[in-house]
């Protein structure tokens, strides 16, 4: 039963009576008998005009909550008072303040803070407003970036009471949403520990609260403070019902609060695996269209899928342009859409409980941008998005991760380039045979009188679809759409295991174009005999060996790592090298690292005469690529001239039986049992 089945009167009583009311479960028992299925004689269901819902926003705000403030003279401290009443501020100029429902903050009780915190943590924190100057000073020291002082306490108990309020307001259908211009925050702070500017974990407890105390089974909790909320993390790792979303800088786990536990590879233990949901950012310096990429791809599909009673954010504002701590440059603009977006879950049940941020005109105008919204206006318009490749691959990470769990994330459901899209579904067509053939033979016909190197090509992958039924990949990215050259098994989504496999054409076909070929349609036969996929890279540059080749095929590679590897479901890549093609291997697991250590089994290559490539640096990637390579190099390499054999160029090894200088494709030949049986010892180490 919903709103849009009352009649404008009825809902007029629930209003007026300020009860709780406006929700699905409280109107049932309102309806008049009889009403309850209307349908037509034809047994279609009657269509009841909407009416106006009425939509109240929540606000609590405290000046008493201005109070804790840092004791030391003349010393200023980010954390002023001057936050929530810079915020008070702006809503009053810009009249919300009057359009607002005022929810009265009350202090927290030890039995609410003690939900998430220890006893010991809360008489902790109740000791400090007897102490003097020293021993609040020596206190707040223990603690990791804490000040106190006589009236700290008293304000924590404040601002965690202000959010159970308001939280709680909501949950009776008082007002739909609201806003917790709160202070101290909260998210550092931990279940024994005070931390980061935080002492009780508003939200956390408040979470807490509303599960125990007022039957609320789901809560989406979702934090885009520039900080990781550690404190909200480790109340609910384990708890099914609480999702915990974080968004924050994280750079490699140098930003505070400085812990691996920000990263994406903590996701939740036990029954709550997939609850907890990093997003961590790489670096400082992200902009409205990074928030709204991954709100988009990430956090509105779970939040969605998990369909929570309510929504409660850590709405710290450091991450906004202008912001000391956080430097990032998110605008108002993108909070308001971040908040416009959240209106959509849990029935518009949305409550947005201040955290940090430094800047007072930033997050004021932030604040404004939010409340506007939670009252009903409409966001202003964004320019189109486009998130930075930090944020790209950031999100992607996150995605691999998070898609175990959540069907909404799932590599069929995740959108792709355009091309992509077409290629996946004529690969899950039965009986398109026909017209792909029909476009390879046109596509191959017109080449003949070309050129020899483009004749070869077009052969290929017309002997690659007639033998493999192998296929033309689509490039979306016109600059290296004019190579035409990546051709790919129909099993690419959903095979485990995917081989890349980069080769030239053009110097070989000069030695013997039958060998060259054979050489590496006998790697796509056992490959595709194994039903593993393949992605076939035939790169011929137009100038081989120079650096304008080079650059051309390794953006082809990074083009077919980005565009088409991630959106498969594949754990287990390798990655095959032969010749010229080599480089832009090792330059692929440079640029791609973190994912690259993840997703790939191992690295293969026959570089034949050419240098002998090597990776970038970082001792886990060069560790990691001794571990996890093959490099034959042939007796007569200048490789084996050097003193020092450093890590950085892999495992190399003489091709079984060889001798000296020999085309790339006849060492391919002799050291193609060699590979697969490598590929299999990776592959019986590890679970499929
Ligand atoms: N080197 C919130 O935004 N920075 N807290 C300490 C020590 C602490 C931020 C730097 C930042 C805490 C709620
Ligand atoms: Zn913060």
């Amino acid at each position: 039963m919903s709103v849009e089945n009352m009649d404008v009167e009825e809902l007029y009583v629930v209003v007026d009576s300020n009860k709780p009311n406006l929700n699905e479960r409280t109107n049932r028992t309102l309806k008049r008998p009889g009403l309850d299925s209307q349908t037509t004689t034809n047994g279609i269901e009657k269509y009841h005009p909407q009416p106006f819902k009425e939509s109240r926003t929540g606000f609590v705000y405290d000046i008493r909550m201005r109070y804790h403030g840092n004791l030391h003279e003349g010393e200023y401290h980010p954390e002023d008072p001057s936050r929530i009443s810079g915020i008070a501020k702006i809503l009053e100029t810009y009249n919300c303040t009057e359009r607002l429902v005022k929810i009265p903050a009350r202090e927290a009780t030890k039995e609410e803070v003690c939900l998430v915190h220890s006893v010991k943590h809360w008489n902790e924190v109740d000791k400090t407003a007897g102490m003097k100057f020293e021993q609040l000073v020596e206190t707040g020291d223990q603690y990791n970036s804490v000040y106190l002082n006589n009236d700290s306490a008293f304000c924590a108990r404040l601002a965690c009471g202000g959010v159970i309020e308001l939280c709680k307001a909501v949950m009776q259908g008082t007002v739909t949403n609201g806003f917790a211009n709160v202070r101290p925050p909260g998210h550092h702070a931990e279940p024994e520990e005070a931390m980061g500017f935080c002492l009780f974990n508003n939200v956390a407890v408040t979470a807490k609260c509303l599960r125990e105390y007022h039957h609320v089974n789901k809560i989406l909790i979702l934090d885009w403070d520039i900080h990781h909320g550690n404190g909200t993390q480790k109340a609910f790792y384990n708890d099914p019902n609480v999702v915990y979303c974080s968004i924050h800088r994280y750079e490699n786990g140098e930003f505070y609060p400085g812990s691996e536990q920000a990263n994406y590879t903590y996701f939740g233990s036990g029954e709550a695996k997939g609850k907890t949901i990093n997003i961590p950012w790489p670096r400082a310096g992200m902009y409205d269209s990074d928030y709204i990429y991954a709100f988009d791809k990430v956090v509105m599909p779970i939040a969605d899928e998990f369909s929570p009673d309510i929504v409660i954010v850590s709405a710290g504002f450091d991450a906004a342009e202008g912001d000391p701590i956080g430097e990032n440059h998110v605008s108002p603009i993108a909070f308001g859409h971040m908040t416009h977006r959240l209106k959509s879950i849990a029935n518009g049940r949305l409550v947005l409980a201040l955290e940090g941020g430094y800047n007072i005109d930033s997050i004021s105008r932030s604040a404004l941008a939010c409340v506007k919204v939670l009252l009903g206006e409409a966001p202003d318009r964004l320019p189109p998005i486009k998130p930075s490749k930090d944020c790209m691959e950031t999100v992607h990470n996150v995605l691999r991760v998070q898609s175990r769990y959540w069907k909404s994330l799932a590599p069929e459901h995740v959108e792709i380039a355009e091309g992509m899209r077409k290629l996946k579904y004529y690969c899950g067509r039965k009986g398109c045979d026909q017209d792909m053939g029909a476009v390879i033979k046109e596509r191959t016909l017109g080449k003949i009188a070309i050129d020899m190197t483009e004749m070869l090509k077009a052969y290929r992958v017309r002997y690659l679809y007639e033998t493999f039924r192998m296929v033309p990949a689509p490039i979306s990215n016109d600059h290296l759409k004019k190579f035409n050259q990546i051709t790919c098994s129909q099993n690419l989504f959903t095979s485990n295991i995917i081989f890349i496999f980069v080769h030239e054409t053009n110097r070989t076909w000069q030695v013997s174009i039958i060998s060259e070929i054979d050489s590496s349609l006998r790697f796509i036969d056992t490959i595709t005999k194994q039903d593993c996929a393949i992605i076939d890279i035939d790169f011929s540059p137009s100038n081989p060996g120079d650096s304008q080749s080079r650059h051309e095929l390794n953006e082809l590679l990074l083009y077919v790592w980005d565009n088409m590897i991630l959106h498969t479901a594949a754990r287990h890549v390798f990655l095959l090298g032969a010749g010229i093609g080599c480089a832009s291997l090792t330059n692929l697991i440079t640029e791609r690292e973190p994912m690259i250590l993840d997703r790939v089994g191992g690295v293969i290559m026959v570089p034949s005469e050419i240098e002998v490539p090597k990776v970038g640096r970082g001792t886990n990637l060069i560790d990691w690529y001794y571990e996890h390579s093959c490099i034959f190099v042939p007796g007569d390499h200048p490789y084996w001239d050097k003193k020092q054999k450093s890590k950085v160029f892999g495992r190399c090894k003489l091709p079984v039986g060889n001798i000296g200088a020999a085309p790339v494709s006849e060492i391919l030949d002799q050291c193609h049992q060699e590979i697969f049986r490598y590929v299999y010892t990776i592959l019986a180490g590890e679970e499929l």
